[in-house]
């Protein structure tokens, strides 16, 4: 057990999803609140109905390049995993790695090309889109004088410009039919736009209709964003 300092939430105990090991409280999240990779992998367990403990890495106080949490994850950074004797790191494996263990409810496709379409859009969210919003995210925590105005308008300008490549796909409910894990690795940056000051231009319109679905989940409003 860990020692130090973590600090750790028990949450209810009831599985969902899988067979054989039975009501017992397995899996760990190594996690803090506001990384939006954390934030996705919350999500997944809870649209699964899997109840977990919570245990958080304090990243402002470098907990994250601790010896013990190392051990765990050696690049450094949440979310970990840790169900049972598996040790699973970053979202998007973890995603996956919970997808296979509990399949249900589902939030993959069942054919290859709508899987494929998944993991294209999650690697875009993931390395283009996060990051974007993150630059912004960044320079708005900034007091006013210090911010730059031109690299805001600059990030702003392409986050825009990657969502109205998601527009075309939003003729349906979510991005690939069924809610999915490319849902999911968009919503804890989508969730905060509006209060960055980005605003969806006219060509958005179905991409503001899908914030709006996807802000109806109770996996998404128990982020509290
Ligand atoms: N690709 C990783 C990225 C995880 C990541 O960047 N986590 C950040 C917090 S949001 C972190 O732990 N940073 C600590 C550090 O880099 O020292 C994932 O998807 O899990």
């Amino acid at each position: 057990m860990w020692t130090g300092p973590w600090f750790s939430a028990m949450y209810a105990c009831r599985r969902l999803g899988r067979e054989g090991k039975g009501d017992v409280l397995m899996i760990v999240l190594y996690d803090y609140p506001d990384c939006p990779f954390s934030q996705k992998v919350r999500v997944v367990l809870a649209e699964k109905d899997l109840e977990f403990e919570r245990k958080l890495v304090d990243l402002r106080r470098n907990e994250q390049r601790s010896a013990e949490f190392l051990k765990l994850n050696p690049y450094g950074k949440v979310p970990v995993l840790v169900d049972d004797d598996v040790i699973v790191y970053d979202s998007t494996i973890i995603n996956e790695y919970l997808e296979d263990e509990y399949p249900n409810p589902p939030l993959m496709p069942e054919d290859s090309a709508g899987r494929a379409r998944v993991r294209i859009l999650e690697d875009l969210a993931d390395n283009l889109f996060i990051p974007r919003v993150d630059i912004v995210l960044a320079e708005v925590h900034k007091p006013e004088g210090e911010r730059d105005a031109e690299k805001i308008k600059k990030y702003e300008g392409e986050i825009l410009q990657l969502l109205k490549r998601l527009e075309p796909m939003l003729g349906q409910e979510y991005l690939v039919g069924e809610f999915s894990l490319a849902d999911v690795a968009f919503i804890p940056r989508v969730m905060i736009l509006g209060q960055l000051g980005v605003e969806l231009d006219a060509g958005l319109q179905q991409v503001g209709a899908w914030i709006g679905r996807l802000r109806e989940r109770p996996s998404v409003r128990a982020l509290g964003l």
